[in-house]
C-alpha cells in the first residue's frame, strides 16, 4: 500500500497543514485514442465507452482492446503539502493509471470502484501528464467469461480528484475509501452500530490525530458525538472503531426507508480545522429468508417483487449520466416495486443511494456468469470483486442479499465438445471457487445473506453448488425456453419438496417482447407485449400463491444491448418491462396494477392504435389494468360497460362499427382515455383507393412499422370474395419456437417482418375490383446458421436445414413476372427483398408460387391501388 511507502518529502515537516479534503470530479474533456486506430485522437468526456455504436452495428464484433485517456493536470504547490487521489467508480476492465509516464497504479475488474494515490508521482507548481490506459479484452482471469450483455470498454463512470491533508481517512483500498458501520444487532427497541475507519499518516512525522464521529437521527438531529485519541508514527496507519446503541430505532423499510447518518472528521491535536472528513448514510432493519414462509423483513413478511437492471442505455452504452441511473430507479419503485437486483454485476454508487432513499431491497452481485476458468489467477480476482463490491457498498441498507454466482454451468451443460473429464474439473472448480466466495461474504459481512442464481438444470443440486449460499435464486423461462407456463410452479414446489431448508427466490423469469407487434391470440416466441402480460401475469400469481417463495425480479427492467443476439431486434435482449431508450412497455403498467396501492387504471395499447375485426361481429378486446375491484369503460362518451377486475386486469370485448373511438377507462377519481380506429377486414379491399393493404404474411400478430406506420396485418387463409393465402404452412426454424426465425435480416430495419413467413405457399389472392395495382412480395431466404446457437435457448434440437436452395416462380393472374426466384442466389441469405409488380386486375388478383426446387416463401405482401 501506497501510505506505507517511505517517501523523500522531507521539507513537509513542521507544515501546519489544515487542508480540508477536497473533492471534484475530472470527467471533462480527456484525449482518447484507440490502439486499433491510434492516429485518430478525440476529446471526450467521462462518463465514456467506446461501444456505445459498434456493439450495435451490423456484420462486426464490437472492440475489444485498449485505448488511451490523457490530459493535463495542473497540480498547484500547495499540493504537495497534501495527498492527492484518483477516485474511478468503474472503468472496464483493466485500468493502469500513469502520471508522467510512470505508473501510478493498476485495477482489475469492471464493474467496481477503486482509488490510486498520484501524490509521489506528480510535479507541484507544474503540470503534469494523466494517462489512463484501460483494456476490455477478453480476459480468461478476469469475470464475466461471457454473459448475455455487452462488456462496453471505457471509463464509463465518474471519476473524481480528492486531495486530502496528509493525515486522513484510509482510500486507496477495496473499500475505495468507504468507512464502514456495521449494524450486528437491530431490534425495535435497540440497535448497535459499529464504526471502524482507518486513520493513516502519510507524513513522515508522528502525528496525533482526534478522531469524532457525529451519529445522526433521520430528522438529521446529532444523537452521540464520540471521540477518540489516536498518536501516529510516520507512516503509519492506525484503525479506530467507535460503538454506539441507538435506542428505539427508526427502522428502514421499502415503506419508510428512514435514514441515519453519521459524520467522521479528524482534527489535529488542539486545533480547530478539520483536516479529513468522511460521512455516509446508513438504516437499521432486521430481515430473515425463511425456506416455509418466505421474506420477513423487521418481523412483517413481505413478497420482495421487482426487476433485473442492466446497466446501459439506448445511444449511450453504459456510460449513463448519474441522473439515468437515479430516474432508473425511480421508475422501479414508481411500478410498485420493493426489490431491484443489479444483475449481473456491482453498479454505479448512485445506485445504491437511490435505493436507500426510495427503499428498494437490493441484490448486488459480480459478475461470474456462465462459466469459470480453473486458475488461481480468476479465483483471485473474483474474489477481490467479491471484497470490494461487499466493502463498497457495505452502509447501504437497501442491500440484503450478496450475490456471487450466475448460472455457472450454462456453458459446460451445452458443450457437446468438452469430454466428461473435464465438465467434472469444470464443475469442482466452480464449487470450489463458491465454496471460497461463500468463505469471504460471511468473513466480510455475517448480517446479509447470501444468493447465487440457477439456470433449469439438476447439476446445480447434485454437485451441491446450490447448497453452498443462504438463498438460492432459480432464473426460469417456463413458457419460453422451456415449455408450459404452469411447469413454472410444478418446477417449484418440487425443489421446494426435495429442498425444504433453501429460501428460493425467482431471480429471472420473462419473454422477449417488441412493442412493434400486437396480436389478441399472443403465443410463446411470438414476441408480442400480449404474450408477455400472459407469462408475468401467471407468474405472478403463481408466486403469490406459494408463501415459501422469498420473491421474484423480473427479466429485465429494460431492453438492453447483446451484440450476439438476434431476437426481433437484433442485438437487443427485448425482455424489458421498459424499451431501451426507456419507453415504457404495456406490462409496465401492468406492473403498477398489481403492486401499487394509490388507484390506478390504464387501458392497454397505444395511442391511435388500429383495430382489426373481421367484421361488425366480432369483438375486439380491450384490456384495461387496475388496481380497483371494479372499472367502467365508457366508448365515444355514450356506452358505458363495467367489469370486474381480476389479477389486475380486465379485458372489454367491444363489437363496434368502423372508426374512430374514443375509449374511457375510470376507477373513481383516476381515468384513462385513449382513441382507437376500427377497420373491418373485410371492408380493407374496398378501401383501397384511401388506404393500402399490408399483410404480415406466415403468421397471427401484426406488426407496426415505427417509419412509415403502415401496420402490417396478420395473416389469413383466403375466401371467396375477401383476400388470404392458399397452401403452406407457417414457417418454423425451430422446433421449440413457435414461428419464423430469430435470425437479423439484412438491409432491413423490420427484422419480424421478414422473420416469419409461409413455406410452401401456392398462392395470395385478392377478390378486388378491377383496375390497376402495384403488388410487393417480400421475402427473405431464411435457412443460413446464422451465428452460433444462443445458449439461452434451453433446448437441443434445433432443426437445421442447411440445403437452403430453393427456387421459384412467381405468376399473377397466370402469367410469369418472376422466373426461377432464388433468393439466395439473388440476393444473398438472411436479407430482406421486396420485388413490386404492376398488375391489372380482371376478376381479382391472384399471385402465384410454382416451384422449381425447395419450397416457396413468402413473408410480406402489399396491394397497393394506382
Ligand atoms: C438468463 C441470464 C441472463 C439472460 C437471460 C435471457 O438466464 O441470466 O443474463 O439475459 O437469461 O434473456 O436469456
Amino acid at each position: 500500500m501506497k501510505h506505507l511507502k517511505i517517501a523523500f518529502l522531507l521539507f513537509l515537516f513542521g507544515t501546519s497543514i489544515y487542508a480540508q479534503r477536497t473533492v471534484q470530479s475530472l470527467n471533462s474533456s480527456w484525449q482518447f485514442s484507440r490502439e486499433n486506430n491510434p492516429g485518430k485522437t478525440e476529446t471526450v468526456n467521462i462518463p465514456h465507452t467506446w461501444n456505445a455504436e459498434d456493439a450495435f452495428r451490423d456484420g462486426k464484433e464490437y472492440f475489444r482492446g485498449k485505448a488511451t485517456y490523457t490530459k493535463n493536470l495542473f497540480a498547484p504547490q500547495k499540493w504537495q503539502n497534501d495527498q492527492v487521489f484518483l477516485k474511478f467508480e468503474g472503468s472496464n476492465q483493466v485500468t493502469e493509471v500513469f502520471v508522467n509516464g510512470i505508473s501510478a497504479g493498476k485495477h482489475i475488474g469492471g464493474y467496481t470502484g477503486f482509488v490510486i494515490d498520484i501524490s509521489e508521482e506528480l510535479n507541484f507548481a507544474a503540470e503534469n501528464e494523466l494517462k489512463i490506459v484501460v483494456d476490455n479484452s477478453h480476459d480468461t482471469n478476469i469475470p464475466p467469461l461471457d454473459a448475455d450483455f455487452n462488456f462496453y470498454g471505457g471509463i464509463y463512470r465518474d471519476l473524481e480528484l480528492i486531495i486530502t491533508d496528509k493525515l486522513h481517512f484510509e482510500l486507496e483500498n477495496a473499500a475505495a475509501g468507504n468507512i464502514l458501520i456495521r449494524t450486528p444487532e437491530v431490534s425495535e427497541e435497540k440497535a448497535t452500530v459499529k464504526i471502524e475507519a482507518t486513520v493513516v499518516n502519510d507524513s513522515e512525522a508522528s502525528k496525533t490525530a482526534i478522531v469524532a464521529v457525529d451519529i445522526l437521527d433521520p430528522a438529521s438531529k446529532i444523537l452521540k458525538t464520540l471521540s477518540k485519541k489516536v498518536r501516529l508514527k510516520g507512516k503509519e496507519a492506525k484503525n479506530v472503531i467507535f460503538e454506539y446503541s441507538v435506542e428505539n430505532p427508526r427502522l428502514w423499510s421499502p415503506k419508510d426507508p428512514q435514514l441515519y447518518s453519521f459524520e467522521m472528521n479528524i482534527k489535529g491535536e488542539n486545533a480547530e480545522e478539520k483536516l479529513d472528513e468522511f460521512s455516509s448514510k446508513f438504516g437499521l432493519r432486521w430481515f430473515e429468508a425463511d425456506p416455509e414462509n418466505g421474506f420477513f423483513l423487521n418481523g412483517e413478511p413481505i413478497k420482495l417483487i421487482g426487476a433485473n437492471r442492466h446497466q446501459d442505455l439506448k445511444g449511450l452504452g453504459n456510460a449513463l449520466p448519474n441522473a439515468v441511473h437515479k430516474s432508473d430507479y425511480k421508475m422501479i419503485k414508481e411500478m410498485g416495486a420493493n426489490f431491484v437486483r443489479t444483475a449481473h454485476y456491482p453498479q454505479d454508487p448512485e445506485v445504491y443511494r437511490i435505493c436507500d432513499e426510495l427503499g428498494l431491497i437490493v441484490w448486488s452481485e459480480v459478475p461470474v456468469i456462465n462459466n469459470v476458468t480453473a486458475t488461481d489467477a480468476y479465483h483471485e480476482v473474483v474474489l477481490q470483486m467479491q471484497k470490494e463490491q461487499i466493502q463498497q457498498y457495505f452502509n447501504h441498507p437497501s442491500v440484503i442479499f450478496w450475490g456471487y454466482m450466475n448460472e455457472i454451468f450454462i456453458r459446460l451443460v451445452f458443450n457437446n465438445e468438452m469430454t466428461e473429464p473435464d465438465k467434472k474439473a469444470k464443475i469442482e472448480t466452480s464449487v470450489e471457487l463458491a465454496e471460497k466466495l461463500e468463505k469471504l461474504t460471511k468473513e466480510l459481512d455475517p448480517y446479509r445473506l447470501s444468493v447465487m442464481a440457477l439456470h433449469e438444470n439438476e447439476l446445480y443440486n447434485t454437485s451441491g453448488i446450490a447448497d453452498i449460499p443462504d438463498v438460492i435464486g432459480w432464473n426460469l423461462y417456463f413458457g419460453w425456453y422451456s415449455p408450459g407456463l404452469e411447469n413454472f410452479g410444478k418446477f417449484l414446489d418440487e425443489q421446494h419438496e426435495r429442498y425444504p431448508n433453501r429460501p428460493l427466490i425467482i431471480s429471472e423469469y420473462g419473454p422477449g417482447a417488441d412493442v412493434r407487434i400486437q396480436t389478441e391470440d399472443p403465443k410463446p416466441w411470438d414476441y408480442s407485449e400480449a404474450y408477455q402480460l400472459k407469462l408475468h401475469r401467471s407468474y405472478i400469481n403463481q408466486v403469490l400463491a406459494r408463501d415459501y417463495v422469498v420473491g421474484m425480479a423480473a427479466w429485465n427492467f429494460a431492453d438492453f444491448g447483446s451484440s450476439f443476439r438476434q431476437d426481433a431486434m437484433p442485438y437487443i435482449n427485448q425482455k424489458g418491462l421498459l424499451n431501451f431508450d426507456r419507453s415504457k412497455k404495456n406490462i409496465y403498467y401492468y406492473y403498477q396494477a398489481r403492486l401499487l396501492e394509490a388507484p390506478m387504471i390504464f387501458i392497454a395499447g397505444e395511442e391511435y392504435e388500429y383495430k382489426f375485426p373481421e367484421d361488425e361481429n366480432e369483438p375486439i378486446v380491450i384490456p384495461v389494468f387496475s388496481n380497483a375491484a371494479n372499472v367502467t369503460l365508457s366508448v365515444n362518451d355514450s356506452l358505458e360497460y363495467s367489469s370486474e377486475i381480476s389479477d389486475g386486469l380486465a379485458f372489454f370485448e367491444l363489437q363496434l362499427p368502423e372508426g374512430i373511438h374514443q375509449l374511457t377507462a375510470t376507477h373513481g377519481e383516476v381515468s384513462h382515455s385513449r382513441t382507437i380506429y376500427v377497420l373491418q377486414r373485410k371492408s380493407l379491399l374496398k378501401k383501397l383507393h384511401k388506404r393500402d393493404l399490408t399483410i404480415n404474411v406466415g403468421t397471427h400478430v401484426n406488426y407496426k412499422d415505427p417509419v412509415t406506420k403502415e401496420i402490417w396485418i396478420s395473416d389469413q387463409p383466403y375466401e371467396a370474395g375477401e383476400f388470404g393465402y392458399v397452401g403452406g404452412e407457417v414457417y418454423q426454424k425451430s422446433v421449440t419456437k413457435f414461428q419464423g426465425t430469430a435470425s437479423d435480416i439484412q438491409g432491413t430495419e423490420n427484422d419480424p417482418l421478414f422473420q416469419t413467413m409461409r413455406e410452401g405457399i401456392e398462392a395470395y389472392k385478392f377478390d378486388v375490383e378491377d383496375g390497376t395495382y402495384k403488388v410487393t412480395l417480400l421475402f427473405a431466404e431464411p435457412e443460413f446458421n446464422a451465428s452460433e446457437e444462443n445458449i439461452y435457448n434451453l433446448s437441443t434440437s434445433e432443426a437445421q436445414n442447411l440445403e437452403g436452395v430453393r427456387s421459384f416462380d412467381v405468376l399473377i393472374n397466370g402469367r410469369t413476372v418472376s422466373e426461377d426466384l432464388n433468393l439466395a442466389r439473388d440476393y444473398g441469405r438472411i436479407r430482406a427483398v421486396t420485388i413490386s409488380y404492376t398488375v391489372k386486375a380482371e376478376n381479382g388478383i391472384s399471385i402465384e408460387f410454382s416451384e422449381n426446387t425447395g419450397r416457396s416463401l413468402l413473408s410480406g405482401i402489399k396491394l397497393e391501388k394506382i
